[in-house]
């Protein structure tokens, strides 16, 4: 490791030295550190939570990151003997994600590569490596001050990525499905497993946030350690509303072509399968392309309604993240189908579709813009039970507050284009649809069981035809 890097982790370690000591009584204070739309944060009892939100034109108010070091997984690569596979257990990343996080040097991203099952994935990361360099070092905005410096992650809507870009993160998640994991399965499949196994604690309150917050965390740091260069793309697919099937997405270059009920048709993920929870090949209940071969059964919400929906200063956070998870099960349902109930329509398998990592940072963002609008509350009931910021989530084993600390992520916003037309009013959802789907979403959550969201429905669109003034 170079020197300079070295020095980086060890002032971050003392940083986090201190702030542990804060300890358990430093809910309220963290939240106050953890990022800059905190004025609001006494306006909703229950405390306040800041996921480092940042606007508009650029980065600030960048913040001492928790997430310190990696040493003890960076040792243990650098140690590994010369052409033994290096083993990556969930549990590690997860147990690193908590306090750590360090650039992995070269020598160790070469020993990585070498953890592999084939020769392949070695020659496949250095090429992702280099490919990923050279396009996305040229667009890093200029950056402000604080640790966050050579840590700052970029999210950007993929269809403002450059094709190398895109590239890189197609192969970094495929090099994770390439890794050997526990248990028989690779990395790839133990983080589906993750989702599956912990379902009921993820889904059906304000924790839905948090819980899949530091889930996407835990997945672009995997996707780092292939190619430091990587971040998470995000699907602003309420730009898409007009015709989500036609979503540039789709591509061969990118998620693939799409034909409801088989296997995906081209491009990186082609006749991409997993073992989660049984062997199966990824499957989509449309079919993309021009309408009316490519359709899908549930209309998604447009970017007015989403920024109305931002807006509305009359809802709790409670309500408010009520409505957004009922909301977010629209993409799950258009994509997966719910004639097909291919992946992305059930929760025990829904992460095999590599779209879900795009919709949920996307669900991350209009979170983050609604702190930003509204102040960054947390506030609501968990099965009955008063939620808090000091609430620990399942199965991290950390309060909430450090789970969505800043971890220096930025998203920027989107310029791209509205392929299917302008999204306003055309691809607003009428009420006669909303009724329509609400009975789609009921089963989608029944049968999925998420029961707490069943009852949700109905208020959910109400406030979401609010929002759309249909
Ligand atoms: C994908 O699977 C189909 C069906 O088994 C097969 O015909 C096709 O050749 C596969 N495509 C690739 C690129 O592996
Ligand atoms: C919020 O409440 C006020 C007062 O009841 C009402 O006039 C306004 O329309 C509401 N706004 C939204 C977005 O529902
Ligand atoms: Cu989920």
């Amino acid at each position: 490791m170079p020197k300079m890097t070295r020095r980086r982790v060890a002032l971050r370690a003392v940083v986090a030295a201190g702030l542990a000591v804060v300890g358990a009584a430093a809910a309220t204070a963290a939240a106050k550190l953890g990022g800059d739309a905190t004025g609001a944060a006494g306006a909703e009892a229950g405390g306040a939570v800041a996921t480092g939100s940042h606007n508009g034109d650029g980065p600030h108010a960048h913040l001492p990151l928790l997430e310190l070091e990696r040493r003890d997984l960076a040792a243990r690569i650098a140690a590994a003997p010369h052409g033994e596979p290096v083993q990556f257990e969930l549990s590690e990343w997860v147990a690193a994600m908590k306090n750590y996080h360090v650039e992995l040097s070269s020598h160790e991203l070469d020993v990585l590569s070498r953890g592999g099952t084939t020769e392949e994935v070695a020659a496949g990361l250095e090429e992702v490596r280099l490919a990923g360099k050279a396009s996305v070092r040229a667009v890093a905005p200029p950056l402000t001050s604080g640790l966050c410096t050579t840590d700052y992650r970029t999210r950007k809507e993929a269809g403002d990525m450059w094709p190398g870009e895109r590239w890189a993160w197609t192969q970094a998640m495929l090099g994770l499905h390439q890794l050997q994991g526990a248990n028989g399965r690779t990395v790839f499949e133990q983080l589906v497993e993750l989702h599956s196994v912990n379902a009921a604690q993820a889904h059906g309150s304000v924790q839905f946030l948090p819980w899949h917050f530091f889930y996407l965390t835990i997945l672009e740091t995997a996707l780092r350690a292939i190619d430091p260069y990587v971040t998470l793309p995000y699907w602003a697919w309420s730009r898409d509303a007009v015709a989500p099937y036609n979503a540039p997405i789709w591509e061969d270059w990118f998620l693939g072509k799409t034909v409801s009920g088989q296997c995906i048709q081209t491009g990186p993920f082609v006749n991409f399968t997993t073992n989660i929870p049984v062997n199966h090949c990824v499957l989509r209940g449309f079919t993309s392309g021009p309408a009316p071969t490519g359709s899908m059964d549930f209309a998604l919400e447009d970017e007015t309604t989403v920024n109305a929906l931002v807006a509305d200063a009359n809802l709790t956070f409670a309500e408010w993240a009520g409505t957004w998870e009922i909301t977010h099960g629209g993409p799950h349902l258009a994509v997966g189908g719910a004639t097909v109930r291919g992946d992305m329509w059930r929760v025990s398998r829904s992460p095999n579709d590599p779209v879900f990592f795009l919709h949920h940072a996307y669900v991350e963002k209009v979170w983050r813009d609604r702190q930003a609008a509204q102040g960054a509350s947390y506030s609501g009931t968990h099965r009955g039970t008063p939620v808090s910021v000091s609430d620990r989530l399942v199965p991290f084993d950390l309060p909430v507050w450090r789970a969505v600390w800043d971890r220096c992520v930025w998203y920027r916003p989107t310029t791209r284009s509205f392929p299917g037309g302008t999204p306003t009013p055309s691809g607003r959802v009428s009420r006669a649809t909303r009724a329509r789907q609400a009975v789609m979403l009921r089963e989608f959550f029944r049968e999925n069981g998420l029961t707490a969201n069943v009852d949700k429905v109905d208020a959910a669109q109400e406030v979401l035809a609010r929002a759309s003034n249909t």
